[in-house]
């Protein structure tokens, strides 16, 4: 029998630390009207003992608490992040062994603020494949490692934090379509942690290795890009915008999720959000979100309500998924 991935159980876990754009107005030259009106941000959370790999591992054993699953029976874990504690071993590596996944292969997707819903795509491929049978895709960033906290216009707008799913093997279709897409040559448009050549036969170069973005270009990527992308997942399965019951964008910025909403005709309550709390989480964003819809009971698992998640970053990676929940 053919087999499909499910989503059985959502989490997220974000540090405790709470910091409000008035904590940033006492440490850098902001305010919370300017940071509020930009971007729709109130709070975010910053990491101060835990790092990227201790955030996904919260959200792991929170995962496998909340479906009785247990360690031992996962396949795989894929941890999407830019933010890894190393650059070896992976992220989901340390997660595996922290958690005693001792029969799941592990690796690590960098998509950037893609990589949640690139992630997803892939281990939804591996139950397909009848190869695999359970597994977690975990997005989980400590953004603020990589801010530079002197430049106003991007440390006020990032968060630290995880989310995640755990996928059975199910025989009713739950991914419906997607679209994943990726423009290469644009990659300049927002880079973080570049690493430079600095053996003794290669001249020293200076890099700027703090996450930068060039604002309006990707902006208007953003608001250009992504409607195109939302309507021809949901043509590849006939469906019109307004079938969708809930729309799970990557939290970039509040004033790209309107004009996204408003490009698409679509009621903008159909377009969850909880940029305010937690600010750009980047690859943790929409898991974020997911679970928080779940917890609310604003979606439910095993409902069959129809939910397309965006992501769309560095790359430039942009990409949607079309669930029956
Ligand atoms: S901004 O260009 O500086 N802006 C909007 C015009 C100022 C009001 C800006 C801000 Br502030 C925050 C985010 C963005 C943005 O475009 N973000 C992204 C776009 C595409 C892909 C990813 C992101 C992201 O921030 O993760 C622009």
């Amino acid at each position: 029998m053919v087999q499909y991935a499910k989503i059985s159980a959502t989490a997220h876990y974000v540090p405790e630390k709470k910091v409000t754009n008035d904590d940033l107005s006492q440490i850098m030259d902001t305010s919370d009207e300017w940071i509020r009106t930009r971007t729709g941000i109130a709070n975010r959370h910053i990491a101060t003992t835990e790092n990227t790999s201790d955030l996904c591992t919260k959200v792991a054993l929170l995962l496998l608490k909340k479906s009785g699953i247990s360690a031992s029976e996962l396949d795989f874990i894929l941890v999407a992040s830019m933010t890894s504690d190393y650059a070896m071993p992976s992220t989901a590596s340390l997660v595996q062994g922290e958690i005693g996944a001792v029969n799941a292969f592990a690796l690590d997707v960098s998509a950037a603020c893609s990589g949640f819903v690139y992630a997803l795509s892939l281990a939804d491929k591996l139950i397909c494949s009848n190869a695999y049978s359970k597994g977690m895709v975990i997005g989980g960033e400590v953004i603020s490692k990589i801010l530079n906290w002197d430049d106003r216009s991007t440390a006020v707008l990032f968060g630290d934090g995880a989310g995640g799913v755990l996928l059975t093997d199910n025989t009713q279709i739950c991914v419906l379509a997607e679209e994943l897409q990726t423009d290469g040559v644009r990659w300049e448009d927002l880079t973080a942690g570049e690493l430079p050549l600095r053996s003794p036969y290669t001249s020293f170069k200076k890099v700027n290795a703090y996450l930068r973005m060039a604002g309006r270009g990707i902006f208007d990527f953003a608001i250009r890009d992504i409607p195109k992308n939302i309507t021809a997942t949901l043509k590849k399965v006939d469906l019109d915008i307004g079938d969708v019951d809930y729309y799970l964008l990557h939290q970039a910025n509040i004033r790209i999720i309107d004009k996204i909403a408003k490009k698409l005709d679509i009621s903008r309550s159909k377009f969850l959000t909880n940029i305010e709390k937690y600010g750009n989480t980047s690859a943790a964003s929409i898991p974020i979100l997911l679970d928080e819809a779940v917890s609310e009971g604003t979606l439910v698992l095993g409902s069959g309500q129809k939910v397309v998640l965006t992501g769309f970053g560095g790359g430039l990676t942009w990409g949607s998924i079309l669930l029956s929940l």
